[in-house]
């Protein structure tokens, strides 16, 4: 590996989320989300940690889009707190709300910072898991109604409409692992809130075109799972990881781009549901024009098929939780990673992603794809001069992004690249114990510091060069 030069207009970018970052959580007229919930619920996060706080964002904005600035980003992924902006996930809008990210898109947009706006990063407002959060069908159409409030609202301002955010992290681990909110440990309920997230997103997109007109661009941020059977030889492992395709990915392709559930995956899921939560027409309303495809990656899994009476050997890729986000998947082994991981345990395969960028460019006749998250936790290294040292970030970072570089030579299209994240920030169930960031966050001071990988970065984005860590 060596230097590489990306396109002239490609993309380069920095994404975060707003319960991840903002804090603020009861201030200028914000509703509870299921994450605050979630995480005052004791034993949920590690050591208890909240997003109360978080990085502080709400009141830190200016200060962050003049880092990103200094960084020479083209771009910034952010997303809207929908109970900051209605509090009660219905009714009316908190104009103060509204102003909040009216401001931010505004000082990006004067920074030469194109606004990527995700409407859904997880945090639900409350009110609407009271009634049943996704596993009730109304919460599609209650999301379809913010999306068109905030087309109108702040249309003029963004230029791609990412609808969900992960939406299998939605479904899987908030209803069947349950280690995110709203922590429901039920796999009916996870395939019926796959489906209804489905929907959330196609009414969401025509109610986003109704209002902008019918070239607003739309997108949604998918975690596709790169799926390898531990002996390629054994069929029955390549069949396990063939499912894992069909529960990960095609629940969520199918509808969007082909127009259907696959039969298999029904078959799969029979035990479980009877999948009456499809409607007739639901599946012409889901499947709307996708202008980019927005893919987050991060690592990839190795399967194997369970034998008749066998137990799996560890909790490989299930977190701490007792309960499987796989659905359906009982007799599928995911096993430890062999190579060399991340601090979050997920192993490092920069292969997957090229692999995953040139099988989706193949399946879906050259849909163009962004790369709306990669990146790394790892411990970085504090000097006594406060200068932070993140070399295993770095080559993480360079590896990943010459695999985008060698997919857009076997033919993808891919637009750009966002890296996860900006900040280090709350993750989720992991609390702040893991650090995403390439600009260090010393959560006593709310310090910002860019660490190493962040001068490394910005490089590439003013060259357009990738060139290997020094
Ligand atoms: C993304 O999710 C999120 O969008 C972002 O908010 C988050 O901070 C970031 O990545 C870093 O975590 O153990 O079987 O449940 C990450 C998606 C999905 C990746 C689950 C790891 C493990 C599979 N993750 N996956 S399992």
């Amino acid at each position: 590996m060596s230097e590489r030069t990306f396109p002239e207009d490609f993309v380069w970018g920095a994404a975060t989320a707003a319960y991840q970052i903002e804090g603020a959580v009861t201030e200028g007229g914000r509703g509870p989300s299921i994450w605050d919930t979630f995480s005052h619920t004791p034993g949920r996060t590690h050591e208890g940690d909240t997003g109360d706080v978080a990085v502080d964002h709400y009141h830190r904005w200016r200060e962050d889009v003049a880092l990103m600035a200094g960084l020479g980003l083209d771009a910034y992924r952010f997303s809207i707190s929908w109970p900051r902006v209605q509090p009660g996930g219905r009714g009316p809008l908190n104009p103060e709300g509204v102003g909040f990210y009216r401001a931010l898109a505004g000082e990006l947009a004067a920074a030469g910072i194109n606004p990527v706006v995700t409407l859904y990063h997880w945090d639900l407002p409350q009110e609407l898991q009271d009634a049943g959060g996704w596993t009730n069908r109304e919460t599609a159409y209650a999301f379809a109604g913010y999306a068109r409030a905030m087309a109108r609202e702040l249309g003029d301002l963004v230029e791609v409409w990412t609808t969900l955010n992960e939406p299998w992290c939605s479904a899987y681990l908030g209803y069947a692992s349950g280690v995110h909110a709203p922590g429901v440990t039920d796999p009916a309920a996870a395939l019926a809130a796959a489906h209804h997230l489905n929907l959330a997103h196609g009414l969401a997109a025509a109610a986003i075109r109704e209002e902008l007109g019918d070239d607003a661009n739309v997108s949604i941020a998918l975690n596709l799972h790169v799926t390898r059977p531990a002996d390629p030889e054994r069929a029955a492992d390549l069949e396990a990881a063939h499912e894992v395709d069909l529960v990960g990915n095609h629940i969520f392709l199918g509808p969007l781009l082909d127009g259907s559930y696959p039969v298999e995956l029904r078959e799969l899921t029979s035990s479980v549901t009877d999948w009456s939560f499809v409607q007739e027409g639901d599946l012409a309303l889901i499947r709307q024009r996708l202008d980019v495809l927005g893919v987050n990656y991060y690592s990839t899994n190795y399967v194997r098929r369970l034998g008749p009476g066998e137990r799996p050997t560890g909790t490989g890729g299930h977190g701490d939780s007792a309960a499987s986000p796989w659905v359906g998947l009982d007799t599928v082994e995911f096993l430890a990673p062999r190579g060399p991981v991340t601090a979050m345990g997920w192993n490092i395969e920069p292969e997957g992603l090229h692999e995953l960028l040139t099988a989706l460019t193949i399946a879906y006749d050259g849909l163009p794809l962004m790369i709306t998250e990669n990146g790394a936790a790892f411990d970085d290294t504090v000097g006594a001069d406060g200068a932070v040292q993140d070399p295993e970030r770095q080559d993480y970072l360079y590896r990943h992004i010459d695999a985008v570089g060698r997919a857009i030579d076997d033919g993808a299209d891919v637009r750009g690249y966002f890296l996860w994240s900006l900040l280090d920030n709350f993750e989720w169930a992991y609390g702040y114990a893991k650090r995403f960031g390439i600009v260090r966050v010393d959560y006593a001071t709310q310090e910002r510091t860019p660490k190493a990988s962040a001068r490394w970065y910005s490089e590439l984005v003013r060259s357009g060069v990738l060139r290997p860590p020094a």
